[in-house]
């Protein structure tokens, strides 16, 4: 604990004491503990909570203690004694349990042995209340989850809670270059101050990290997947093990993205060719040199062949050659790689939803102990909507590792309201049949499915330097859902959605129902106001900021939108059957089946594997062509009606936030009628039909929406053309 950290958490609690909000501004996240009103709670708590008993000795403990003497002071708004004995009557009694007195263990007993790895137990015992674990971090979590349920207002009466995280590695992906800008970041700038590091401490860094450590993610790629060698130059491990260090008592292990030709690049070797014993021996030295000023440092990040960055395929060697020659180099530090599936090439002229597969579906088996795929939770790219990756049930000897986007780069940026946990939701509850029924991609993630010796969730962050951190102040739920889901991939969003919004506004059901309706909607109505039925890749060109699915001018097929839409006079969508481009193989036959038939495809996924006509029926009656045209609607109309609910939602909300969502539901308003139009209008070219009269039809023409350029939309280098 810094000493800048001490009196800053002291001078909160005493502000929080004193009832004074210090941050309107979101920058507090879920993590405000606004003091409890009603008196009837309050006396619940005070009641069981007279005295703080708190073991001590190290960082991570001294980080938890700080935590609650700030959660406890502000929620009750008194200051709670600390005590040096575990014996007094109403405590809260916190501590490791080989540390716990004699009788407290005695009754715990059973419980004991489910408390497993970074898990924890809060209980009751003997009239205290006790919060334990085996792990220092295990306290740390315990004590974030004791206070979340004070947040909640909910009841310490024979509290009996044991959680135990589902996965090994919860690390957020920062797309984070050197120069401090984010690569689809819609947040403002890096909030890594590379420059100014290893010198110059930002507040910032232990904030971010306290509010990961609250919901239980351990691990930061601090650099973009689009790597820069730079970072692991010797100026930079200097400057990444100062952000290690304040990380470290939170349990926020730090890695980094490896560019591959990094021995080329920074190193002065001819090749990177992952056989060359000099190449190799490059790398051990290097992890040796990271290993010796960062102890814990987590491992690297690669994004290889794809996308014009740099990998074993440019020396003829396969992805587990170059993934295994990091491991090696990693192994004897206890460091992991994690390696991406994300690859397509432009020399593959196959459906590009099928490479990945087939590219990594025969090597299984064939990488290290210490290596896991980051797969992306689709086959194309963080659609809107898309179907689950068929690698999840197809890998069985290779631990393979989620990768969600949490940034919103084909959901609006951070300009439209999006809760993103349900996306989420609807892929980690996918069934991959892999073992017959019940074979869900959460179960290939937690590892139970194959029994996988590491397992992890990666969550590419849509974090930045504005002051609420997320730009739009509900996206906060965005990182907030993919922490918690990390630890246990089988929660609900709807249990997310409740959580979040009670932690972060309010507590009163008058606003935390409808907004959890609002919430739970949000992703449905963007996928209907910009990609309806399995439409997808339909953005423009680069950016991916508004509609363009005319374009058809870029240099490989499978990055125009007119390859995925394939929209003619006959009908649109691409047949992704045997009487197609056949990706539906790549699933296991159940699921293959599914799909393959119009009939039982569910319809959000038809247009992604099959090409109908524009009078197919859909199981409304309606045609595709006027179904198409109502979904659209239907996303345009979702966002005035939230428009209404926000409205009402005033009393519950600060003046600065609620102004901040009304203006932003008035952009998403105006871009979803956008992307209604100008996708209407366009397709209308081909199904040569008049729009469907659920419809508002378009205020302008086509042309116009054809002509818009933004070659500063955020999230990119500027492209002027
Ligand atoms: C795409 C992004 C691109 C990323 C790439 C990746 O457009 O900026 O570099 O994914 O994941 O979604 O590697």
């Amino acid at each position: 604990m810094s000493f800048s950290k001490k009196i800053t958490l002291s001078v909160l609690a005493i502000l929080s004491v004193m009832g004074i909000s210090h941050a309107n501004n979101g920058y507090d996240l879920w993590l405000k503990y606004r003091k409890i009103e009603d008196p009837g709670i309050l006396t619940g708590y005070t009641k069981h909570i007279r005295a703080v008993y708190m073991e001590e000795g190290n960082e991570t403990l001294d980080a938890a203690r700080e935590e609650l003497s700030v959660g406890l002071g502000s929620l009750l708004g008194t200051a709670v004694p600390y005590v040096n004995s575990q014996s007094g009557d109403h405590s809260l009694v916190i501590g490791k349990i080989r540390n716990l007195d004699r009788d407290i263990r005695k009754h715990l007993n059973g419980d004991v042995s489910k408390i497993k790895k970074d898990g924890f137990l809060i209980t009751t015992c003997q009239n205290r209340t006790v919060i334990t674990a085996h792990k220092d971090i295990g306290i740390l979590y315990g004590v974030f989850r004791f206070l979340r349920q004070l947040q909640m207002h909910k009841s310490l009466e024979e509290i009996h809670i044991l959680e135990v995280p589902e996965t090994d590695v919860r690390v957020l992906n920062h797309w984070d270059n050197l120069d401090g800008t984010v690569e689809r970041g819609y947040a403002g700038a890096s909030i890594w101050k590379w420059q100014k590091l290893p010198d110059y401490i930002d507040r910032r860094y232990e904030d971010y990290a306290r509010a990961n450590a609250s919901v239980g993610i351990n691990g930061a790629v601090l650099t973009n997947v689009n790597a820069s060698a730079w970072v692991l130059s010797p100026s930079y491990i200097e400057k990444v093990a100062a952000l290690a260090k304040v990380f470290r008592p939170y349990g926020i292990k730090v890695y980094l993205a490896a560019r591959f030709s990094a021995p080329i690049e920074i190193g002065g070797l001819p090749t990177a060719d992952p056989l060359n014993p000099e190449v190799q021996q490059w790398w051990r030295d290097k992890a040796n040199e990271i290993y010796g000023k960062i102890p814990d440092f987590g491992g690297f990040l690669v994004k290889a062949n794809s996308e014009g960055q740099p990998g074993p395929q440019d020396y003829g060697r396969s992805h587990a050659e170059g993934a295994n020659m990091l491991a090696d180099a990693l192994a004897p530090h206890n460091g992991i790689v994690m390696w991406r599936a994300f690859v397509y090439s432009e020399h593959d002229t196959s459906d590009r939803a099928k490479q990945a597969y087939s590219e990594f579906v025969p090597q299984d088996g064939k990488f290290r102990d210490n290596v896991l795929i980051q797969v992306k939770n689709g086959a194309i790219d963080f659609q809107p909507r898309e179907p689950f990756h068929p690698m999840f049930g197809a890998m069985p000897e290779t631990p393979l590792m989620m990768e969600f986007q949490i940034t919103q780069e084909y959901l609006g940026f951070s300009t439209h309201l999006v809760f993103l946990p349900k996306l989420y939701e609807e892929v980690l509850k996918a069934d991959t049949y892999r073992h017959g029924k019940g074979s869900l991609v959460a179960k290939v993630i937690d590892g139970t499915l194959d029994r996988k010796p590491i397992t992890g969730m990666a969550g590419v962050a849509n974090i930045g330097s504005d002051i609420n951190w997320t730009g739009h102040p509900l996206a906060q739920a965005n990182w907030y859902g993919f922490g918690r889901l990390a630890w246990d991939p089988y929660l609900g969003a709807e249990q997310i959605a409740d959580e979040w919004l009670r932690l972060t506004f309010s507590n009163k059901s008058d606003f935390v129902q409808p907004m959890k309706a609002v919430l739970l909607k949000s992703h449905d109505a963007a996928v209907n106001y910009m990609t309806p039925l399995g439409l997808h890749h339909i953005m423009a060109t680069g950016h991916h900021y508004g509609p363009g699915p005319w374009v058809d001018n870029l240099s490989r097929p499978e990055w125009n939108p007119v390859y995925y839409h394939k929209a003619a006079t006959r009908g649109i969508g691409f047949d992704r059957t045997p009487s197609g481009s056949n990706a539906t193989s790549q699933y296991a036959k159940e699921v293959a089946a599914m799909f393959n038939d119009p009939e039982t495809c569910p319809e959000e996924y038809l247009l992604w594997f099959h090409h109908l006509p524009w009078d197919y029926k859909l199981q409304s009656g309606k045609t595709l062509w006027e179904g198409l045209g109502i979904k659209y609607q239907e996303g345009v109309d979702w966002v005035r009606d939230t428009q209404a609910t926000w409205n009402k939602m005033k009393p519950y909300v600060n003046e600065q936030q609620f102004q901040e969502v009304s203006m932003l539901l008035n952009i998403q308003l105006k871009e979803a009628k956008w992307w209604r139009d100008a996708c209407m209008l366009y397709f209308r070219t081909f199904s040569k039909r008049e729009f469907p009269e659920e419809m508002e039809k378009p205020s302008r023409t086509l042309a116009y929406y054809r002509s818009l350029k933004f070659p500063y939309a955020p999230g990119i280098k500027p492209q002027p053309d």
